[in-house]
């Protein structure tokens, strides 16, 4: 018996690469954590930048939460089994009236890993549509091979390298990934996406959390995961804590140690040294 997902669910992640709306909070917690993470902006004095949009959840408890919510990971369970790790988190801003954009690619392309095994939960702190920006996906593209891409460091690409598929995208076949707030979308790592700018008049907040089964390794250079469910009999990636309230010392650097580390695998063969270099992030929001 499946623990969240229906059978059909299911199917379609398998046939599709992609299975949505699913809900796993409500539109009153979804404006919680929207106003948490606007609570720092506000102190901060702008919006959340560089290397702090990436692995957020060691730096903020009610992200370690949220990676950890029983409805996100049940539906996880369902597509990959009971033993499961949080590899990475990336938040997906886009600003109102803003040309950020995400061009066309599959995730797996520089991320290192073993195998096609991984899921992002994209979960989402405010709607997402077609009027702002969604994501958008070619269905069964999850069942090619790794296809080519082109880095291109593109002013306004929200994507670490800018990197885009090198073949063409029949666009004719596109879906829009339509959300309320506190419903997620799950997409397979091979699967086609991206998402185009935001015209509308509010920002578009995504918060992508990539989870697999333990069995997954990274074969690009050491890293870290968490285990959020169940027992990692395999030890392929240094275990990371669980921080109990934000911008802990501590926890901020560890996250400094694991963020310039990770970004050695997703910028390797390109002399960018990371999330925070402005070669790579000068046009970033
Ligand atoms: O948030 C978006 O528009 C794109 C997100 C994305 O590419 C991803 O989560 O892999």
């Amino acid at each position: 018996m499946p623990k969240l997902l229906s059978p059909q669910q299911i199917e379609q992640f398998r046939e599709e690469g992609c299975v949505y709306p699913v809900r796993v909070m409500s539109e009153a917690e979804a404006a919680h954590y929207r106003a948490q993470l606007e609570d720092f902006e506000r102190q901060t004095g702008g919006p959340l930048k560089g290397d702090l949009r990436h692995k957020s959840h060691l730096l903020f408890a009610w992200l370690g939460e949220l990676i950890r919510r029983r409805e996100i990971l049940d539906a996880v369970e369902d597509l990959y089994g009971p033993d499961l790790l949080c590899w990475s988190t990336n938040f997906f801003i886009k600003e109102a009236r803003n040309p950020a954009f995400v061009s066309w690619h599959q995730d797996s392309t520089y991320w290192g890993l073993s195998k096609p095994d991984v899921v992002t939960a994209w979960v989402a702190f405010t709607e997402a549509t077609e009027a702002n920006g969604a994501m958008e996906y070619i269905p069964g593209s999850h069942r090619l091979d790794q296809v080519p891409h082109r880095d291109t460091f593109a002013k306004n690409n929200l994507l670490t390298r800018g990197q885009e598929i090198a073949v063409e995208v029949d666009q004719s076949q596109r879906r829009v990934i339509t959300l309320r707030p506190g419903e997620m979308s799950l997409h397979h790592v091979r699967l086609v996406h991206g998402s185009p700018p935001n015209p509308s008049g509010d920002r578009r907040i995504g918060f992508a959390v990539r989870y697999m089964p333990t069995t997954v390794a990274q074969i690009a250079g050491d890293d870290s995961a968490t285990l959020v469910r169940g027992v990692d009999r395999y030890r392929h990636f240094e275990l990371e804590p669980q921080p109990s309230r934000d911008l802990d010392p501590e926890f901020l650097a560890l996250h400094k140690r694991i963020t310039e580390r990770n970004a050695k695998i997703l910028y390797r063969g390109t002399g960018v040294a990371g999330f925070n270099d402005p070669k790579a992030l000068a046009e970033r929001v």
